[in-house]
């Protein structure tokens, strides 16, 4: 349904001459740099390069202008200050309403708004993606907060859709997910006070009349090795500053955390961010469905782990005995054992002692594990607690936010996933991170450089191609088969090699040389490799990846888990027959890796964002220190490089920037055809196409003609241009394409 205008028209007639008026003046000063700030879109710049694009952003940044159309895609500067007045009710409510949003200035709003009703419009793919992207701290989660405000302001159901008073209402809870998610799932780097440490897709599911009636989040890999190990100047999950800073004293005391205690698993906590309100977090679980009662075990079970955290061994004088405690943290392990529900005596069995079952009669063995071992278990404790509580919050979460399928019948997805990392020293996490990213610059890639102009040129129309940085080979040095780095750390894993690094070093090297995205770093004493990725070199350590990879836990673990009294530990980790069986039969069991899994969940999102109509945000992170108004040419250079978006802007300003299926073209408009309803027997009519595409021919040059003709027919209608008018220079001028997609 077309938007209703809330003011006169006239308001929006002299907006459109104004901004006529603008672009002429900035032509007219083209080769003034104190007016490339005026470009409110990059393709507009001339030359298209990356001096000049590069000049333009700046230029637009230091007068506060951080968006700008790129084509395609949006590209959205990190202000690094705060900009209230870009996000305001009011200001949603005028993209909203504008007859045309693309005319305003350029904003998230504006791409929120097209999405919004290309929906509405029904074209195909009528589902939509949002996908947000760009480096560790560019803005993406900020970005996607601000689209779900959006939806949740201009899509809101009129009334709840249960009708209950007691209810929150859907956009409150869809919202009320951000906090609880980040509490649980950001956390501080060197790279961003509040980075992301899983990847995130929330379906925003509307019914047919566009309403917001229910919501669903897929997650991707939480980072939960951050549980029990924090690099130098980064901290754990929010979560555990919030508990620690925010509990109030009643709750110190039952959850055992003294004013002024130390964790070793909560470093810098010295330093005070907004990310530590507790409140909001609790409010949010509190509107989500999550009430005291089982908030109080969240919490206690977290300050449980900060507890397990302190425990440490030292080697016992006889080995043939399990490890000792270090006497300072005897009383850990009971107050761990306490909050956890678990005998302090089953806890410590569970961490030092290793049952080892042999044989034709299935003895069982005791072996006490050494010191090494007795930490790997903690902190495997700590970390498979974590992730199943996120598991389960995620749960709950779209338990909370769903909706039988029949309710709603198109969606609009946003994805923000943890942007590209290159950290002093990167792992297996980096890698997965960074694969993400590959995948999702292939999408891009795929989506606009490659067939965009093979389009172009199936259709006959005169194109000269333009060049770009395909990631393919750096993907199929990751993920490819039958030889890949992912391969290579799973069958080191199948075949249970995790120890020696150097040879695996060396068999990476012998199995993929061939690849040029791959390297090494020849001055490192530590076991590495480099991958060329689209947005850089990284360099990761093998130390421990296989390992990682595997990502075992102990049976003795689980089984721990499952015994303990405590009400959510035990939903985390029922006794059922299967689990039973399969920690029997674990040591067996082909085992699934964490990048097998990775890859599966990557490549299903890949699929569903296929069966979408994307839209891109660009986020760019001007200077690496996170300064406001700080705009650092090189660094967002690179940027800029590195996502292609130099190549995407020539290939729009010398496109089409508006792209209408001729199916949908001809549905919406055949009836401002002259012949309209008189003259059936043209070359070109629907059904003619329609055959070429059922026979499964690509449109050939003949059918593609024909299309066009008929598009022209329309168009001159409309606007009174001859066809010859409307195509002038061939392509360049032509500002609608309708083709075969
Ligand atoms: P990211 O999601 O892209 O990093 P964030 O969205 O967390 O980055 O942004 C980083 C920080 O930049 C935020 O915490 C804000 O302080 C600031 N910021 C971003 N966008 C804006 C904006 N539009 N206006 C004001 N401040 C902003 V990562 O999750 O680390 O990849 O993995
Ligand atoms: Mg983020």
């Amino acid at each position: 349904m077309p938007k209703q205008k809330n003011g006169p028209k006239e308001d929006f007639a002299i907006q459109n001459d104004l901004n006529e008026l603008f672009e002429e003046e900035v032509r007219a000063f083209l080769s003034d740099e104190e007016k490339l700030h005026l470009f409110d879109d990059l393709t507009k710049v001339n030359p298209v390069t990356t001096t000049t694009v590069l000049k333009c952003l700046q230029a637009r940044y230091t007068v506060n202008l951080f968006y700008t159309n790129a084509g395609c895609s949006l590209v959205a500067l990190n202000p690094f200050q705060p900009v209230s007045y870009l996000y305001s009710p009011e200001l949603m409510r005028e993209y909203h309403v504008a007859l045309h949003p693309q005319d305003l200035k350029p904003h998230i709003f504006a791409v929120a708004e097209q999405t919004y009703r290309n929906v509405q419009s029904q074209i195909a793919p009528v589902d939509q993606s949002i996908i947000v992207s760009g480096e560790s701290g560019a803005g993406k989660t900020w970005t996607s907060r601000c689209l779900m405000k959006f939806y949740a302001s201009v899509a809101a159901p009129v009334i709840s859709p249960k009708g209950n008073e007691t209810v929150e209402r859907i956009e409150k809870r869809v919202l009320d997910s951000n906090p609880v998610m980040e509490a649980f799932g950001n956390a501080c780097t060197l790279r961003n006070n509040n980075s992301s440490r899983f990847g995130k897709y929330i379906q925003l599911q509307l019914d047919r009349c566009h309403h917001l009636t229910s919501a669903s989040i897929q997650t991707f890999l939480l980072e939960k090795t951050r549980v029990a190990y924090q690099a130098p100047n980064e901290r754990n999950f929010h979560i555990f500053y919030q508990i620690t800073k925010g509990a109030t004293a009643e709750e110190r005391l039952e959850w055992n955390l003294p004013e002024g205690a130390e964790y070793r698993w909560l470093p810098n906590s010295e330093r005070n961010l907004d990310e530590d309100c507790f409140e909001v977090t609790r409010d949010a679980m509190f509107h989500l469905g999550i009430d005291h009662s089982t908030q109080n075990n969240i919490f206690k079970v977290l300050s449980g782990l900060l507890h397990l955290g302190n425990v440490q061994f030292s080697n016992p004088v006889d080995e043939s005995q399990p490890c000792e405690l270090e006497d300072k943290t005897k009383d850990s392990v009971k107050t761990a054992g306490a909050l956890l529900h678990i005998p302090v005596e089953e806890l410590l069995e569970s961490l030092r002692i290793r049952t080892i079952t042999a044989g034709k009669q299935q003895q069982v063995f005791k072996k006490p594990c050494s010191r090494a071992e007795c930490e790997t278990r903690r902190d495997c404790l700590a970390k498979v607690i974590y992730a199943k509580l996120f598991e389960w919050l995620v749960l709950v979460i779209n338990e909370s936010i769903y909706a039988d399928p029949s309710a709603w019948t198109n969606f609009i997805g946003l994805l923000d996933v943890y942007g590209f990392e290159a950290f002093p020293e990167n792992n297996l996490e980096q890698l997965c991170i960074n694969y993400a990213n590959e995948k999702l610059q292939q999408h891009f890639v795929a989506h606009y450089l490659k067939a965009q102009q093979e389009e172009y040129a199936a259709e006959g129309l005169q194109w000269s191609f333009i060049n770009y940085q395909d990631n393919q080979k750096c993907l199929d040095l990751i993920e490819g088969n039958p030889l890949s780095i992912f391969s290579l750390l799973n069958e080191e894993c199948r075949l249970n090699r995790s120890s020696n690094t150097d040879l695996f070093q060396t068999r990476i090297e012998k199995a993929l040389s061939h690849n040029q995205c791959l390297s090494r770093n020849k001055f490192s004493k530590k076991p590495n490799f480099i991958i060329s990725h689209y947005a850089g070199k990284v360099c990761y350590q093998l130390a421990a990846m296989v390992e990682k990879n595997k990502d075992p836990i102990a049976p003795e673990l689980v089984q721990v888990l499952q015994n303990s009294k405590d009400p959510l530990l035990q939903k985390l980790f029922p006794v059922t027959e299967r689990n039973q069986n399969n920690i029997k039969s674990q040591n067996r069991a082909a085992v699934v890796t964490v990048v097998a899994k990775f890859k599966g969940s990557l490549e299903h999102l890949m699929q569903i964002l296929n069966s979408t109509t994307p839209h891109y945000i660009r986020c760019i992170k001007p200077n690496a220190d996170c300064k406001a108004m700080t705009f650092k040419r090189e660094e967002v250079l690179s940027q800029l490089q590195a996502c292609g978006i130099v190549e995407a802007i020539t290939i729009s300003a010398a496109g089409f920037p508006v792209r209408i299926p001729l199916q949908s073209f001809t549905e919406r408009y055949e009836i401002l055809r002259p012949s309209h309803g008189s003259n059936k027997n043209r070359g070109c009519d629907k059904s003619n196409y329609h055959t070429a595409e059922q026979n499964g021919k690509t449109p050939v040059a003949d059918d593609a003609r024909a299309s066009r003709s008929l598009v022209f027919e329309i168009l001159q209608n409309v606007t009174g241009q001859s066809a010859a008018e409307q195509t002038g220079n061939g392509a360049e001028n032509t500002s609608v394409y309708c083709g075969k997609t």
